[in-house]
């Protein structure tokens, strides 16, 4: 019985982590993070596919084995006292599984979260209700836009700010994604790896408009990412000098 069980949960917990890691759960990947938080998440899957089969095999098997049956509704089962080996191995087993994925999920944290090279690329990212805007220095001059423009293959570091309520800057396919905190700035810095334009979405439930607070990142070549904020530094010059 406990041979064809433990067949059952083994059968059952591969075809789940099959069909779970066979399904696209994300956009693209645009940056140079994505592949490592998508490493990340599949190593998720294989990990709690099993417990979950298991744990529900378990529980269907013994709702079957040991339901009531007609005549038995005045019974009570034989007392139990606990078994201190049971868990023992309850307590220990899970706390390796979450100690190790903790320090795997460190490691990656630390590693996406490195201090930028000197002279990176900065990108102000402004949240309002219900908007995002941008600015940043380029060659011909400072920009803002309610669009983001990017180069793809160079490194960016995203100071993020909210100038009224608790926003959150989410590329989903960055996987990146912060808080813009009122009076703080929070950032986070990547690479572009994928040219073509992506969806920027607020993450932060922040008012009445928070599912209109989008906009979209176009990742250029660097040649054309020239001449796109050339024109827009010109645009952002007649702008200013208009006030
Ligand atoms: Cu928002």
């Amino acid at each position: 019985m406990w041979v064809s069980l433990a067949a059952i949960i083994v059968v059952a917990s591969a075809i789940g982590i099959g069909i779970m890691l066979a399904i696209s759960w994300f956009p693209a990947q645009g940056s140079n993070v994505a592949p490592k938080i998508d490493t990340f998440w599949n190593v998720l899957i294989v990990v709690s596919v099993p417990i979950f089969v298991s744990v529900v095999t378990m529980m269907l098997f013994s709702i079957w084995r040991w339901r009531q049956r007609p005549g038995e509704e005045g019974l009570d089962g034989p007392p139990i006292h606990g078994s201190t080996k049971l868990e023992v191995i309850w307590t220990i087993i899970p706390t390796i599984i979450i100690a190790a994925l903790s320090t795997y999920a460190a490691i990656l944290l630390l590693d996406i979260q490195a201090a930028p090279a000197k002279g990176t690329r900065v990108v102000n990212v402004n949240g309002i209700q219900f908007a995002w805007n941008f600015e940043t220095k380029t060659d011909a001059g400072p920009v803002k836009s309610n669009l983001l423009y990017l180069p793809v293959n160079e490194p960016v570091t995203f100071d993020i700010r909210s100038k009224d309520v608790i926003h959150a800057f989410w590329v989903p396919a960055f996987r990146m994604q912060v808080d813009a905190v009122p009076g703080i700035t929070t950032s986070y810095s990547l690479t572009p790896t994928k040219v073509g334009s992506f969806d920027i979405v607020c993450a932060e439930l922040c008012g009445l408009g928070h599912a209109y607070m989008r906009s979209t990142v176009t990742v250029l070549p660097p040649a054309r990412y020239k001449a796109v904020m050339a024109g827009l530094a010109h645009a952002s010059a007649a702008v200013g000098g208009s006030k």
